[in-house]
């Protein structure tokens, strides 16, 4: 601390400093916007793109515009976040410089972008603020993002493929890191898979939207394409562990009945172990909305579906290996989904709801505290785009945290009426003055 005068150097206080606030000290924003050629300190000398080599501890805003691919490699220092966010109209850093045209729209990024090293939070700030596309034409088999670290954040990002229709073999993300977090995310129009990960742990999928992963046929795509056309919303592959996948919707597109033989898998699993929990998702005109390959299980120590909305499936879970199936809406109506292509919903769980079908509703009134809807009941206000409920449904069973709020955050129960399915229903004894009316549309 002291020099051999004695004195305690600047140098000295400042390292102390640095120790004791260094994130807080060293912490700089730095600004990009496209056609740039400035230095990054403000709008007003913005950079045209993301340096190759950024700094730990720092904050780079992007304004609108068209960017490219970039692999994002800089050395960790301990757990210093590198932080790339979307500039907006009200979070833009610092106002030198600023227009609102740079923060009113999308900064859209037409290359792969891949993540190589560890503690990165891309973020677009709003849905959507980034969107990841690809522009040329002919099969697009290169994957848009790659998440090859560990402890990274992506959120309010759209991943536009290529084409449902095409058998491009482009996933959206491809992944093997661990401790990540993907929130907000909308990820639609691919042929093969919407997020891949082949291995990692301590993994959460939330408040997201998958449209349209699938393809016109498999065996048609894997004769022209070979065998990567999966259409999977979400795969877990490889070892993968403890999982996450909350308030999500899982849709495809419903123009004309029936449309779920056309395949789509919303959460697929192979070798998964550690817990897996699925809750408070949508799943709505999927053929497989939870499905096991074939090759079966790893250490799986907890598999739960719980507080989930099913509506027009196949087979709509599995049961190989679930622990615990509860709140749950399980709906085919046959006037939306024929017959023919319509299976039994799962009755080993307990607390589930369940739609009329002729077929199978014996079975559905004996399942465990479940409640079986007369003929022609739809309990949403719409039954192919609002799966909100129109009145209270049977209570639920009262689970701790983290299955105690719905899909958008309402606490469960809270008008003394815990509900099933994804969307806890209000009470108007108890409703707020301003609920949330949210509309989730699928393609929206
Ligand atoms: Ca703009
Ligand atoms: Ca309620």
């Amino acid at each position: 601390m002291k020099n051999r005068n004695g004195r305690v150097t600047f140098f000295a206080l400042l390292s102390v400093a640095l120790l004791l606030f260094g994130e807080n000290i060293l912490a700089a924003n730095h600004y990009i916007l496209a056609g740039g050629a400035g230095d990054g300190s403000s709008w007003g000398s913005p950079l045209g793109t993301l340096p190759d080599s950024l700094i730990r501890g720092d904050t780079y805003y992007i304004g609108d515009g068209t960017y490219r691919a970039k692999a994002f490699s800089t050395s960790e220092e301990g757990a210093k976040l590198i932080i790339i966010k979307k500039a907006t109209l009200t979070d833009h850093g610092t106002d030198e410089g600023w227009i609102s045209s740079y923060g009113d729209g999308v900064a859209s990024f037409t290359g792969t972008l891949t993540f190589k090293t560890s503690y990165w939070e891309f973020d677009g700030s709003l849905k959507y603020g980034f969107k990841l596309i690809r522009t040329r034409s002919g099969y697009i088999d290169e994957h848009y993002m790659n998440v090859y670290g560990n402890n990274i954040k992506v959120a309010n990002v759209e991943i536009m493929g290529p084409g449902w229709k095409d058998c491009h073999l482009a996933r959206g993300i491809q992944s093997t890191g661990d401790n990540l977090v993907f929130d907000a995310c909308y990820i639609h129009n691919f042929s093969a898979v919407g997020i891949r990960f082949s291995g990692g742990a301590n993994i959460e999928i939330k408040n997201c939207h998958f449209h349209n992963i699938r393809n016109l046929d498999n065996s048609v795509c894997y004769n022209l394409r070979g065998s990567q056309c999966h259409f999977e919303d979400i795969a877990l592959f490889d070892g993968t562990k403890n999982v996450s996948i909350h308030d999500n919707i899982f849709s495809q597109d419903y123009t004309s009945k029936p449309q779920n033989v056309e395949r789509g898998y919303g959460v697929m699993m192979s070798l998964h172990g550690g817990y897996l929990r699925i809750y408070n998702n949508i799943f709505f005109n999927l053929t497989y909305p939870i499905w096991l390959n074939s090759d079966g299980w790893g250490n799986l120590t907890d598999f739960y579906v719980y507080g989930n909305t099913f509506v027009g499936y196949r087979v709509a879970t599995t049961t190989d290996g679930l622990d615990d199936l509860k709140n749950n809406i399980f709906c085919n109506l046959p006037s939306f989904f024929n017959n023919d292509s319509t299976r039994k919903a799962p009755t080993v769980g307990s607390y589930n709801l369940y739609c009329y079908d002729s077929r199978y509703v014996s079975d559905y009134k004996s399942a465990s505290h479940s409640t079986a809807l007369e003929q022609g009941i739809c309990p949403f206000k719409d039954c192919v785009k609002d799966w909100r409920l129109v009145s209270p449904t049977d209570p639920g069973y009262a689970l701790p945290q983290p299955y105690n709020k719905d899909i958008v955050d309402v606490t469960r129960g809270i008008d003394g009426n815990w509900d099933r399915g994804a969307y806890e229903y209000k009470s108007s004894a108890s409703r707020p003055t301003s609920p949330n009316n949210l509309t989730i549309i699928p393609g929206g």
